[in-house]
């Protein structure tokens, strides 16, 4: 295990020019919809739907990686976060997202990723438990990577943002937490 650093940060996944991978709260053809996966097609590309394309469907908990086309991220991680109350158990699968997408970035000797708060917004995961799964999955996998040394939790309102600063003080050692 590396030295590894989990942060937070208000602000636009799709703008994240200092990590390795991005995470995009996909749907399950990987076509570009609205929020995230939005945000993450308008700033890739055509290029971006056109490799999505060979790699679609997936299943809810399921990791994919494709190239980052015109963002500044080499990579991008897309996962299909539960649909609240639909794809049980949530928690799990919710879980299983994040876990996924860490080793699969790991595997490929990435050395940093950036995730949104999956599932938390068209999907309708609450945001506290969210974060709660988030963090704990984060915590849980930590002693299996590699090459990842830093962790960003990307939020898109200060609300959301509170609630995740307020995850990981409470579900991550002091020396992991970073600003
Ligand atoms: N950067 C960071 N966070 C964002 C951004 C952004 N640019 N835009 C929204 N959020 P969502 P889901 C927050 O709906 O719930 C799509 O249509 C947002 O406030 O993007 O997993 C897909 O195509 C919320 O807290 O993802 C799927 O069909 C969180 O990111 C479906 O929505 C996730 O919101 C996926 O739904």
């Amino acid at each position: 295990m590396t030295d590894i650093v989990v942060e937070c940060r208000l602000g636009n996944i799709a703008d994240q020019p200092d990590v390795d991978v991005i995470v995009n709260a996909a749907n399950a053809r990987l076509l570009p919809g609205s929020g995230v996966a939005g945000a993450i097609h308008a700033a890739a590309g055509e290029g971006l739907a056109e490799e999505c394309r060979a790699l679609a469907p997936i299943r809810p908990g399921q990791a994919v990686i494709t190239a980052g086309h015109r963002l500044p991220n080499a990579h991008v991680i897309h996962c299909l976060g539960p649909v609240y109350g639909v794809d049980e158990p949530s928690r799990p699968l919710l879980a299983d997202c994040y876990r996924n997408a860490l080793r699969l970035a790991d595997r490929h000797g990435l050395a940093s990723i950036a995730f949104p708060a999956i599932s938390t917004g068209v999907f309708g995961y609450p945001i506290r438990e969210a974060a709660e799964v988030a963090v704990a999955t984060i915590a849980d996998s930590l002693s299996l990577l590699q090459h990842i040394f830093k962790i960003r939790l990307v939020l898109f309102s200060p609300e959301d943002y509170d609630v995740f600063r307020k995850a990981i003080a409470t579900g991550l050692p002091p020396a992991v937490r970073g600003s």
